[in-house]
């Protein structure tokens, strides 16, 4: 126990459970768009915010189309993101339709965010609102935007912006997303390895082990590797090494069977 209580004692900066447009799974480099008939799509945004682009030209009037801008969610749980949509479907008859949408092991969830319809003409108009969505890890998620005109103007343009853009990401806070973290459930403040490992994950005290020798081998050659990778220094490691020295673990007191 006193081994837990040292390592947590070396206390990274907390991390959000939930990853924003900031994070490396949800930034516009994560993003792709399933393009769009006879035009085009773009991505672009930053930390802050990502606009969602499309514009397309039909052949005397544009026929209902969409485009579908998606990323891939690297944990279950909620998306959540406040929307604006703006767009000039020029002129007449003009349909312009938003939806959030999540692929998932039981299909796709598809939610309708906007459904415009105006018979008469219509200039350039803007909608926003607030959106969560269910999505699954390693499932895509986003939004499908789209719509039409008949008019000799023939084109449509297009724009969602996302903001206030929260997903899951890193369950445990250890600062690894999900999708490449192999030791869920971190201890909170815990150092990891590259993988979203601690000392403690990859060397359990509660675990059996052949003796206390293979237990502060393990925990030894472990705290090296975080030496290595810059992750503690000499000093973490002398004190590490020796909590596991003094403790019980892999003592004949120990419960467990031998490994
Ligand atoms: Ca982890």
């Amino acid at each position: 126990m006193r081994f837990l209580a040292l390592a947590v004692a070396l206390v990274l900066p907390a991390t959000a459970l939930a990853a924003g447009l900031d994070s490396e799974a949800y930034s516009a480099d994560a993003w792709s768009s399933s393009g769009i008939a006879g035009g085009t799509t773009s991505i672009s945004g930053d930390d802050e915010s990502l606009e969602l682009s499309y514009n397309a030209r039909g052949s005397g009037y544009v026929t209902h189309r969409t485009t579908t801008f998606s990323v891939e969610a690297v944990s279950d749980g909620e998306a959540a993101f406040d929307w604006a949509y703006d767009f000039h479907h020029a002129w007449f008859r003009v349909e312009a339709d938003l939806w959030v949408y999540a692929d998932g092991p039981g299909g796709r969830t598809r939610v309708r965010l906007v459904d415009f319809a105006n018979a008469t003409f219509t200039g350039p108009r803007s909608f926003s609102g607030s959106t969560r969505i269910e999505v699954h890890e390693g499932y895509d998620f986003g939004v499908i935007v789209g719509g039409s005109n008949f008019d000799s103007a023939n084109f449509i343009d297009g724009t969602v912006t996302l903001t206030d853009f929260d997903a899951p990401g890193d369950s445990d806070g250890d600062g690894v997303d999900d999708g490449d973290d192999a030791c869920p459930d971190t201890a909170e403040g815990a150092i990891v390895d590259v993988d979203g490992c601690s000392i403690d994950q990859i060397c359990p005290a509660d675990e059996s082990w052949k003796n206390h020798g293979a237990y502060v081998s393990c925990v030894a050659d472990t705290a090296d590797a975080f030496v290595d990778a810059g992750l503690i220094d000499e000093a973490d490691k002398g004190g590490i090494v020796s909590a596991a020295a003094r403790s019980g673990v892999g003592k004949p007191a120990s419960s467990g069977k031998k490994k």
